[in-house]
């Protein structure tokens, strides 16, 4: 073993313009895996150094940034877009300018839309309508999912035209939105099998839609037409039954699953204990901005416009514990990544939906304020650490649709997508202030800490200094390649995900890290059955209290028969709410099959 110092290797520079050349020295790089001091030399658009800086030579005429007492990581990658989404008959404001112009002020380098046909269109046509709308607009780079909106076997053969020439590796199937996007049990089956044959991932909105469509009816016929009726009519349960028959369904045809937007409690503990299940392999779940940062308390609020501005699918829950309860899912890698789902809708289109909550254009912002809502709620709560922030923000999303490592990592040879990370700073959320083109903002008023201080894109700076300078159309579509390794070496048995030996040996000797609740107990809010609320004459808050009488903020009144009266009140979600504060609950003793201290 030579014991002189093995020389070092100078990394030469080229004199070139500034612009494409960036030197970030005494940063702390936070990768997916760990964290470490070094400094980041970015040429071209890639980056070409990460390491100390003796050896690299400091380079004259170089864009130098001193990232003292800051963080060096990953660009986030935003997997759950809707930009410009022709959607309850109008569409998203934020297109795809707004949309990725928000995203990378707040952090964002990479998103995922969906290319969403109408039922019997081509999906190659879809497609290049997708394509022309995006390219020239925009500001950051993009992957695209395909949606599944119908079945046949003209949509099975496009769909290997998607994998093997368009770059599309992901295809999401809609178990609600019955008579648009709604598939059956049979034709999920047949996708799914279909997917797991390319070597793609599959997604699903998960809500049974069929349950979904009578509870509107009823909702609609006693004469609660407001936005406190689109929660009643699809509770936690109706979202938990499709996640967990959506993973038996996908475990049946051996096909990797990716459940896109789970909003609550009992959905996420469904998704946790099929990835238990199945041992981690080929189940992966996402949540939102929206569920981590704000709940669905914020739909019963007397002013419509905020109530209505607040209606995504599936709803926010009125489970306050809701957004603790996901990040901590995030924290046990129950859940795997933060999506924003940003589909933006201004007061006046939500407006559709006046007078029948079930026509209000579904959808609200996130993708602007999505990693600082997990900074905040995860970081600087303790839930999460600076790594595990990156998983979920970033690099997970990269591995799962097959980017990584071009993207989601501070390494020599990945894009230069890098973001320098101030920690300490807070930054208060506004519709005045943000860079989306609607006029709402969810998370209003929020105090945030960590702040993107810069954020490069490919090389180019595009937020310094309070600065977002972005350029449109400087974004590039990035082709996702089918039988990402992260997936499918796991679900075919070639790698033993770490994860699964961990969490297999915490689960069975109670050790797990995190507990969500005293011992096994995880509070789940009884919702009573909208059948018997409505049909009790006097209508009550589902788990409230019997008997009470209040009016909603829609509904000024219904008679058994489910008939509206004008004179009687009925109902008042709020009301029940405030007055059963100690609403009836479940507990979630130890699992079907056995002990487990934590998920199963
Ligand atoms: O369901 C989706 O993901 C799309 C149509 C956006 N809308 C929503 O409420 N999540
Ligand atoms: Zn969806
Ligand atoms: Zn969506």
């Amino acid at each position: 073993m030579s014991s002189s110092p093995k020389p070092v290797k100078k990394v030469p520079i080229h004199l070139q313009s500034a612009q494409n050349r960036v030197y970030i020295k005494n940063g702390q790089v936070v990768n997916h895996d760990k964290t470490f001091k070094a400094d980041v030399y970015i040429e071209d658009g890639i980056i070409k150094f990460v390491g100390p800086a003796s050896e690299i030579g400091v380079p004259g005429g170089v864009k130098t940034i001193d990232a003292t007492g800051k963080l060096i990581i990953p660009g986030g990658i935003d997997p759950h877009t809707h930009f410009q989404l022709k959607f309850g008959g109008t569409v998203s404001v934020d297109d795809f300018y707004h949309g990725t112009k928000a995203a990378v002020a707040g952090g964002t380098t990479t998103i995922i839309d969906f290319v969403l046909p109408d039922k019997g269109e081509s999906l190659v046509e879809a497609y290049d309508k997708w394509r022309a709308w995006a390219d020239p607009k925009v500001c950051c780079d993009y992957g695209l999912h395909m949606g599944i909106t119908w079945w046949s076997k003209s949509v099975s053969d496009e769909m290997k035209i998607m994998c093997d020439e368009l770059g599309v590796n992901s295809f999401k199937m809609f178990m609600a939105y019955k008579g648009l996007y709604q598939l059956n049990d049979t034709e999920l089956l047949e996708t799914f099998e279909r997917i797991r044959s390319l070597g793609a991932v599959a997604q699903v909105h998960a809500e049974n839609g069929d349950i979904i469509a009578k509870n509107v009816t009823k909702l609609l016929s006693a004469g609660v037409t407001g936005p406190e009726g689109h929660e009643l009519s699809r509770q936690e349960e109706v979202e938990a039954e499709a996640v967990n028959r959506a993973c038996i369904l996908a475990h049946q045809a051996d096909c990797p699953l990716y459940v896109v937007h789970v909003m609550s409690k009992s959905a996420g503990i469904e998704l946790a204990r099929a990835r238990f299940r199945y041992k981690n392999r080929g189940i992966y779940g996402e949540t939102l901005a929206a569920a981590l940062g704000t709940n669905g308390t914020h739909c019963l609020n007397e002013c419509w416009h905020h109530a209505a501005a607040h209606i995504l699918s599936p709803p926010l829950r009125p489970d306050p514990t809701t957004p603790e309860f996901m990040m901590q899912l995030l924290a046990n890698d129950d859940l795997q990544t933060t999506g924003s789902d940003n589909c933006t809708f201004n007061k006046s289109q939500k407006e559709i939906g006046m007078g029948n909550f079930s026509k209000i254009p579904n959808g609200v912002n996130g993708v602007e304020d999505r990693m600082s809502i997990v900074w905040e709620k995860g970081v600087h709560a303790g839930l999460l650490d600076p790594c595990r922030f990156v998983a979920v923000t970033s690099t997970n999303a990269a591995k799962i649709f097959n980017m990584y490592p071009q993207k989601g990592r501070i390494a020599a040879g990945s894009d230069a997508d890098v973001v320098i990370w101030d920690p300490n700073m807070t930054r208060k959320i506004s519709k005045d202030t943000h860079h989306h083109a609607c006029d709402f903002n969810i998370f209003e008023g929020m105090v945030c800490h960590g702040v993107p201080e810069v954020v490069i894109v490919r090389g180019r700076i595009c937020v310094e200094n309070d600065n977002v300078r972005v350029a449109e159309g400087y974004g590039k579509f990035v082709p996702c390649e089918v039988r990402p390794a992260f997936v499918y070496d796991a679900l075919e048995g070639k790698v033993k995900p770490e994860e699964v030996v961990n969490h297999e040996e915490e689960m069975i000797n109670g050790s797990k890290k995190l507990n969500l609740c005293d011992a096994l107990e995880i509070e789940i809010p009884y919702q009573e059955p909208i059948t018997r609320a409505l049909l009790s004459g006097n209508a009550c808050m589902p788990g409230a209290g019997e008997g009470s009488l209040a009016s909603t903020p829609s509904c000024r009144g219904h008679r058994i028969d489910g008939q509206r009266n004008m004179q009687e009140s009925t109902f008042s979600i709020s009301e029940e709410l405030d007055r059963s504060g100690n609403r009836s609950c479940i507990k979630v003793r130890n699992p079907p099959g056995g002990k487990s201290s934590g998920f199963w």
